[in-house]
């Protein structure tokens, strides 16, 4: 680098404030999985030849970066203990010559019911607040005082009736504290009505959303059929039909935001299946009753959608 260039470098690099993007869903959605791949995926990202891109995990919960090589292993996360606010912060960087991004993605463990109770101030009436308003409040500032979201919405048997058989014996649908089950949309519509009103209500001192990502995870489950349903996740006509017939209410409440902002990512890692003599397909499992996931051994990777993920991370550095 010339002499002059590295002056101006040194002068001028324009090295942006660090942008809160807040990653949440109901419980069960697949987060902490996507959060291990998100892991591998920003690895990939590092390792590349001149790559300007860097990461790091701030540790919120003990084990979290265990989770990239249970995946590597074949085998998905525990299940994340309820309680917890954050599990992990995920920091990604990308700094070229003149310029450097920073972005805090907070993994935010909030089991449906959490999240419910704690920004239920804001949906419900004045008339009917929480006693525990106080400590909820300074979670939802800083939930609802971000920049950006991406949200998991699960493939699953509660919203899709053509979820093959295989899928239906799992135990890894949504479910609440006293195990009913619940409907992601409404648990993903809710958590979006909090944030809406919260902003409404503090226009002048809330940063406005720049950009929102729909995780649609465990799409495993249903990529070979989704074609023949009309739905080619892969074109935007075909996004629009899944989510209005199988994710309506958290459409409703995006499209208020502006659709324009909504951006769309079908993920999955891929499990181990075989078919019995009598022509059934059944899923392999671990010994604690979970799938188990296929694995590249050639590269040390699960079979996961990696380029999906990669577009999720460039997606945030374009947006953020
Ligand atoms: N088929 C399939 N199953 C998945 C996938 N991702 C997650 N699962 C299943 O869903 C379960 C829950 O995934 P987690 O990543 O633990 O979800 P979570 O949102 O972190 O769940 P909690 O921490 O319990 O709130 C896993 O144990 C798997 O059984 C996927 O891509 N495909
Ligand atoms: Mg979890």
């Amino acid at each position: 680098m010339s002499q002059l260039l590295k002056k101006i470098s040194s002068f001028g690099k324009v090295t942006s404030k660090e942008k809160r993007v807040i990653f949440v869903g109901a419980k069960r959605s697949g987060k902490t999985t996507a959060f291990g791949c998100l892991d591998l995926a920003c690895g990939i990202l590092t390792h590349q030849p001149n790559s300007t891109f860097s990461y790091y995990i701030e540790e919120k919960s003990s084990g979290i970066s265990q989770v990239a090589s249970d995946l590597c292993q074949g085998l998905f996360p525990e299940e994340t203990p309820s309680g917890l606010i954050f599990e992990a912060i995920l920091h990604i960087r990308n700094r070229s010559q003149f310029s450097e991004q920073n972005i805090a993605m907070p993994f935010c463990e909030t089991a449906g019911e959490d999240m419910e109770s704690l920004t239920g101030p804001y949906i419900e009436s004045v008339y009917m607040q929480k006693p525990d308003w106080q400590s909820a409040d300074v979670l939802n500032k800083y939930i609802c005082d971000s920049h950006g979201y991406i949200v998991t919405l699960p493939v699953s048997e509660t919203n899709i009736p053509w979820v093959p058989a295989e899928f239906r014996d799992t135990k890894d649908e949504p479910q609440d504290s006293s195990g009913h089950f619940v409907d992601p949309d409404l648990t993903l519509k809710r958590i979006l009505s909090a944030v809406l009103t919260y902003k409404e209500k503090n226009k002048a001192t809330t940063p406005l959303i720049e950009g929102i990502a729909i995780l649609l995870t465990k799409v495993d489950k249903i990529l070979h059929f989704v074609k023949g349903h009309g739905m080619n996740l892969n074109s935007s006509e075909g996004q629009q039909k899944f989510l209005t017939t199988y994710f309506r209410q958290s459409t409703a409440v995006l499209k208020y935001y502006g659709l324009g902002k909504v951006k769309f990512f079908p993920v999955f890692v891929e499990v181990e299946k075989k078919r019995t003599p009598e022509g059934k397909v059944i899923i392999n499992r671990a010994e604690n009753g979970k799938p188990k996931i296929l694995v590249d051994r050639e590269n040390n990777l699960p079979s996961f959608s990696k380029t999906t993920y990669t577009e999720l991370i460039q997606w945030a550095l374009n947006t953020f």
